[in-house]
């Protein structure tokens, strides 16, 4: 006998859309800030890709608005009126975010609504690669606007093809022998554009990320944040090993936290604690890797480190505060 077919029909298809003059929700975010990502979206059980969001769209509050190109991020959002988020949100194609935030601020600006926040929420394929002609633009004219870059490394939407931001000899989807050259230096280049503020952070260390998320707000002019969001599925984790792999990227200096103030003030706020192997080993994509390989890879982070202290020792914070020995991060 077949089973009767269901009469209520799938949850997501009933759900009813955002109501911009309802207050949102109960506050069940730890800082207390209202939360604006809805249960339910789509991303893939565990991905921190919405966590993340979730915790950049709850410092900046429910006066924003929000561009987000093609990307696992616009799956996470959702079509109108389905979405899951509570703001409007603007979709651009995927090379045109920081021109899509730049008009959107001048209009909200010729509304008298400075107060207003535009925050973009790009991917690493939008942002290093297809989006970067317009991003260099955006940052050369110091438009006023958070862009923060979700990296997973990889165009991960359309299936883990390699971007610039894919670590040297990383697999993926079209590097199957392990990506050839090495990552691109984006914030050394955002850096160079004299932007106000450029940070990198993971959700992993939040205290660290809701810091630098309040000093971002708290500015104007071009301000760029990357994240790094370790991807269950193209880099080969197991569900909930998201948080483990960021906390790992950082202890061993793959992805250094750091903050840059007017392009020349380096701030580093992390410290490197473990092995690169620790990293390398949680991951499918590096299983192809010998001893050799591994030892490559060590020697590149070394390098990258030295230079970073080289900078962070030569260039540092004007202000006192800064100092990542306060950093709240470093608690466990
Ligand atoms: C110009 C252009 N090329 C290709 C695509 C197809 N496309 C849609 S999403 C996507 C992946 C984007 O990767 P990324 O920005 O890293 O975001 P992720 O999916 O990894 O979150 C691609 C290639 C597109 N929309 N526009
Ligand atoms: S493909 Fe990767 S980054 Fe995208 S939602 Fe799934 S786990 Fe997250
Ligand atoms: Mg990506």
């Amino acid at each position: 006998m077949t089973a009767a077919p269901s009469a209520s029909p799938p949850r997501w298809l009933t759900r009813q859309p955002q109501d911009p003059q309802k207050p949102l929700g109960p506050h069940t975010l730890a800082t207390c800030e209202p939360e604006m990502l809805c249960a339910g979206h789509a991303a893939c059980p565990g991905c921190i890709d919405a966590l993340s969001a979730r915790h950049v769209l709850a410092a900046l509050g429910p006066d924003t608005v929000a561009v987000i190109p093609p990307s696992c991020m616009a799956i996470i959002a959702g079509p109108q009126p389905y979405s899951s988020l509570k703001i409007p949100v603007y979709q651009p194609t995927l090379e045109a975010s920081a021109a899509a935030a730049s008009g959107l601020r001048r209009a909200l600006n010729a509304q008298g609504r400075h107060a207003t926040q535009v925050v973009v929420l790009a991917g690493d394929g939008g942002t290093y690669d297809i989006g970067f002609q317009c991003l260099s633009s955006a940052a050369e004219r110091n438009e006023d606007f958070l862009y923060v870059c979700l990296d997973n490394e990889g165009y991960m939407n359309t299936g883990a093809q390699k971007s610039s931001a894919t670590p040297h000899l990383a697999q993926t989807g079209s590097t199957p022998a392990g990506k050839t050259s090495r990552k691109k230096n984006l914030l050394e280049i955002m850096a160079a554009h004299g932007v106000p503020y450029a940070a990198s952070a993971t959700v992993a260390h939040l205290p660290d990320l809701q810091r630098k998320l309040a000093r971002a707000k708290a500015m104007r002019g071009t301000r760029f944040l990357t994240l790094l969001i370790p991807c269950l599925d193209g880099w080969g984790l197991d569900d909930d090993a998201g948080l483990a792999a960021a906390r790992l990227a950082v202890q061993t200096g793959a992805f250094p936290v750091l903050e840059i103030e007017d392009g020349r003030h380096w701030t580093i706020n992390s410290e490197r604690t473990r092995p690169l192997a620790d990293y390398l080993g949680l991951q499918r994509r590096y299983r192809h890797l010998d001893a050799a390989g591994i030892d490559a890879l060590q020697a590149e982070v070394d390098e990258g480190w030295a230079h970073l202290a080289r900078l962070a020792a030569t260039n540092p914070a004007p202000t006192p505060d800064r100092n990542p020995w306060n950093d709240p991060w470093r608690t466990p």
